[in-house]
């Protein structure tokens, strides 16, 4: 029977590192049920990361950077011999758990809607995308961060209008406006949308940094220094370039 698994042998291309990014599954309702603060829920925001960690923890990738329900993977080294059934059931199957752990740990936080009373069953999707060099890498997360931004910058205008538009009308009025149309909304509205907290516009990061350590040599008995390397959580991301990756040691 084993030749009907017939995706099996399915790798990643030998040379390349991957990205993978899982997607939340119906997360508009998700988040509606589990009646979130909009557009940004930072309990929420917080449990992304704390998958985002565990994900770090189980498969030491390069980076992971997470914006509203998705999580961009960077591996350098690939594990289950790069077999792409492998990556995309084991890594959003993980999410999933985590997630809804996560979320159980935030669970008397929350004001369920009507229907439900527990945390719904939770999950994600996934893709693989293999990447040919360092400069794929810049161009892929500055990709994924312009559309964090757009996002943000559509999100704030899509509560603000629904201020005094029904959600059809919000809608329609947002598919017609340029973003400096949405920015001008938001600012006579009283909101300045570069005011907003740094990780709601260009998403969250997290990656290892080396940090150094002072301590007492028990040979020598001497204080040295040394190096630990530990996992950063980054709210305050830079716009992504070249720069940023290579001063992280990315690239
Ligand atoms: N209120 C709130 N909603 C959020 C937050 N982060 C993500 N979301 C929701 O997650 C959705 C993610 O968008 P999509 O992935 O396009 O929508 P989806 O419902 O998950 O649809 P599929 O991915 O196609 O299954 C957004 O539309 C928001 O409704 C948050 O911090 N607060
Ligand atoms: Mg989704």
């Amino acid at each position: 029977m084993k030749e009907y698994e017939i995706y099996n042998s399915l790798k990643v291309p030998k040379g390349f590192k991957i990205i993978l990014r899982l997607d939340g599954r119906k997360f508009h309702s998700l988040t509606n049920n589990l009646n979130l603060e909009m557009p940004y829920d930072e309990k929420f925001i917080n449990a992304m990361i704390d998958t985002s960690k565990d994900i770090f923890n189980e498969f030491s990738p390069s980076f992971i950077y997470s914006f509203s329900d998705e999580i961009n993977i960077l591996l350098s080294e690939i594990p289950f011999s790069g077999r792409i059934e492998k990556l995309n059931s084991v890594f959003p199957s993980l999410a999933s758990s985590a997630l809804t752990l996560h979320l159980k740990d935030l669970e008397e936080n929350f004001t369920f809607n009507k229907n439900i009373s527990t945390i719904p069953t939770i999950s994600f999707d996934s893709r693989v995308i293999p990447i040919a060099n360092n400069g794929g890498i810049v161009k892929y997360f500055k990709w994924r961060q312009d559309e964090a931004w757009r996002n943000c910058i559509n999100s704030y205008g899509y509560w603000t209008l629904r201020k005094d538009f029904s959600a059809k009308e919000a809608t329609m009025k947002l598919k017609n406006l340029k973003s400096s149309d949405i920015h001008e909304i938001l600012f006579k509205k009283g909101l300045n949308i570069n005011n907003l907290p740094i990780y709601q516009k260009r998403g969250v990061a997290i990656y290892k940094t080396k940090k150094q350590i002072k301590g007492l040599n028990p040979k020598t008995n001497k204080e040295e220094n040394s190096f630990r390397n530990l996992l950063f959580v980054d709210k305050k991301l830079p716009i992504f370039d070249k720069d940023f990756f290579k001063k992280i040691d990315i690239i």
